[in-house]
């Protein structure tokens, strides 16, 4: 068998595609002490890692694996055949954890498949698969965008990236950004943060950056543990292949000064061959004219495997200039799982990376994460894809949260100002409630606060709103807000934060100061939950639904703003007439628990620059439920 691939491989280049798929790569650890080493073994092999602490693997041929014993390399056996044991580490796998029938992973026709049906499943928040662009053998490189309106690039909401399988052999990149896209839709109807964050976001994702090398991979091996990197460019030399992940614009080649080629390849067999120049290959230069239409603000590109999350630079040892904020951001997504830092501390020297392209030509904050532990591998076990997914689900989310503005409310600080002393809240005191809020995102914050309601009614408190601007990163604390406790009645009192801009809101429930008798209390029935169809427009109608306990009486107020606190309720009568002609908004919920109107907006104007909020009212036997206010901008 050796015999016979010496053979080959001597030969002629061009039948290095019969040997590879005859021939069994062995993944070797493999030990360097100096560069003049390094450079020695870069020459004996073409699939390696930088060193690091003296240790470089190694995925050899068996004539580069004898090459490397013959020239005296102290070298560990890591896996034999690693293709084929990938391959059957799949097979052994229970049936449900498979989510394609490529060693547990999608094949790139159902990688397609998946994305249709996406699209055919949330019609309203998927876009249909777009191309990019087209590799070289002419796949498309598909894209898809998660907002509402999603088959709109709509300027003023922030993008987010995110993308996979930039090299062929690494499919928990692909899986990864599939089951973040279906994860964020199947959340959108209980999740009202995940339902605020495709409405005020646009999410793109790009499954498959490098189509022909996976699908090259499928022929290989059609069970999985297909090792193959790169593009399929027919280089010069007829080796194949461009690593498509060294090939962007961004200090391209460029080795730092030093004794040795750093970074990328120029020997056109070797897996991080940099190819011909910057953007040669029509899949980098797709993902670059995405990056000058859409302008991400942030940008995550996924790999596998390593357990990292890495900033720019890669090409360099230097500090990025805002190296701090990169940091900053990777610390909290990356949730103590992964190592966090520079690409080039974490990895080595690599040069015509994606992310130093994003970040240094695009100013885009961006993130290489590599998925997946050494055992894992390139083709981790399906039993291990979901919880690999759940280690960067978070952060995924985290990177969406962060591309636009982001309030978190960080304290709530209760002060009694009359009452009994002791630390809980009573009927008939009064407390003050301050609130300090955290811009965590990469944009200005600019909402408005609101004190929605504070539950069961009749401890109500009174209703306040404050018009909040912070920066990014900053934090502010608000002057405190006053609020009376009236009676406490046989529910749990819950107050609740409404934070709105636009038509959009987040809603905070702080915990409360109860005593123990108090925190025991039943959680009140459902509160009501009130929408509005689309924004008010002069002459049309919308709607207006409530959700509630079935059956019960559903009042609806409509209330102006006075933008003086304390603020409350007024009569139903007098206010409503400006949303002529419903002036009576009583009605018994359905059987569902759902109640609807119809509200035509006058055609004459009278109302522009107004803005009055709806609030529910929803009635049972023993009590009152009030919803969040909405409020309507015209
Ligand atoms: O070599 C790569 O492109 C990445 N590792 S992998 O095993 N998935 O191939 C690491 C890239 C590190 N450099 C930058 N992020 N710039
Ligand atoms: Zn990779
Ligand atoms: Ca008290």
């Amino acid at each position: 068998m050796r015999y016979l691939c010496r053979f080959f491989s001597l030969c002629c280049a061009c039948c290095c595609f019969c040997w590879q798929t005859a021939n069994a790569t062995d993944w070797l650890e493999v030990k360097v002490d100096a560069p003049q080493q390094w450079q020695q073994l870069r020459s004996l092999v073409s699939d390696l890692t930088a060193p690091q602490q003296g240790i470089v693997n190694v995925y050899a041929s068996p004539q580069e694996h004898l090459a490397l014993l013959s020239a005296g390399f102290e070298v560990h056996l890591k896996t034999p055949d690693v293709e084929q044991y990938y391959a059957q580490r799949a097979q052994s796998a229970r049936r449900e954890s498979l989510s394609g029938s490529m060693g547990g992973f999608r094949t790139f026709a159902e990688i397609e498949a998946e994305l249709d049906r996406l699209h055919d499943a949330y019609p309203q928040l998927v876009s249909e698969k777009f191309a990019l662009g087209y590799s070289l053998e002419g796949h498309p490189l598909w894209a898809v965008r998660l907002s509402d309106n999603p088959e709109q690039h709509e300027a003023d909401e922030p993008v987010f990236w995110l993308d996979g399988l930039h090299h062929a052999r690494e499919p928990i990149s692909g899986e990864t950004v599939l089951r973040f896209a279906q994860g964020l839709l199947s959340q959108y109807a209980q999740n009202p943060d995940i339902a605020y964050l495709l409405h005020t976001r646009q999410i793109l994702l790009v499954p498959c950056v490098n189509p022909d090398g996976y699908l090259y991979n499928q022929q290989l091996a059609p069970d999985g543990g297909g090792f193959w990197r790169k593009n399929r460019r027919r280089n010069e030399d007829g080796s194949v292949g461009v690593d498509l992940n060294r090939n962007y614009d961004w200090f391209w080649g460029k080795a730092s000064a030093g004794v040795y080629e750093q970074g990328s390849s120029s020997r056109y067999s070797d897996t991080d061959y940099r190819g011909s120049s910057a953007f040669s290959e029509p899949e980098t230069q797709a993902i670059r004219n995405a990056m000058e239409t859409f302008s991400p603000a942030i940008a995550m590109t996924l790999h596998g495997y390593g357990q990292e999350w890495m900033y720019p630079w890669g090409y360099t040892s230097s500090p990025a200039p805002d190296v701090e904020r990169l940091q900053h951001y990777a610390q909290l997504m990356a949730h103590e799982l992964f190592r966090v830092g520079n690409a080039w501390e974490l990895y080595g020297i690599t040069n015509g990376a994606a992310d130093d392209y994003f970040y240094g030509k695009h100013q885009i904050l961006s993130y290489t994460v590599e998925i997946g532990t050494a055992q894992d591998g390139f083709w981790p076990a399906p039993e291990r894809v979901l919880p690999l997914f759940e280690q960067v689900r978070p952060g995924l989310e985290q990177a969406v949260q962060y591309s636009g503005a982001w309030a978190d409310i960080s304290v709530f600080d209760w002060q009694e100002q009359q009452g009994n002393g002791d630390q809980w809240l009573d009927s008939g005191e009064q407390w003050q409630l301050q609130i300090t809020l955290e811009n965590q995102g990469i944009s200005p914050l600019n909402t408005e606060l609101q004190i929605a309601d504070c539950l069961p009614l009749r401890s109500h408190c009174a209703l306040h709103t404050r018009s909040i601007e912070i920066l990014p990163q900053q934090q502010q604390t608000l002057e405190p807000f006053l609020i009376y406790i009236e009676t406490f009645s046989h529910y749990k009192p819950q107050l609740n934060i409404l934070l709105s801009h636009a038509n959009e809101h987040r809603l905070f429930k702080p915990t409360l100061p109860l005593n123990q008798e108090q925190a025991a209390l039943p959680e009140a029935p459902l509160t009501p939950v009130l929408r509005i169809s689309e924004p008010p427009q002069a002459g049309k109608s919308l709607t207006v639904s409530v959700h509630s306990e079935p059956h019960n009486m559903i009042y609806l107020f409509a209330a102006w703003n006075a933008a003086t606190t304390p603020y409350s309720l007024p009569n139903v009568e007098g206010d409503v007439g400006l949303i002529d002609p419903l002036l009576i908004w009583q009605m018994q919920a359905d059987a569902t628990g759902t109640a609807q109107w119809q509200v035509m907006i006058p055609a004459d104007g009278s109302w522009q620059g107004q803005k009055i909020f709806l609030q529910a009212l929803s009635e049972d036997e023993v009590h009152l439920q009030t919803s969040q206010m909405q409020p309507l901008l015209f």
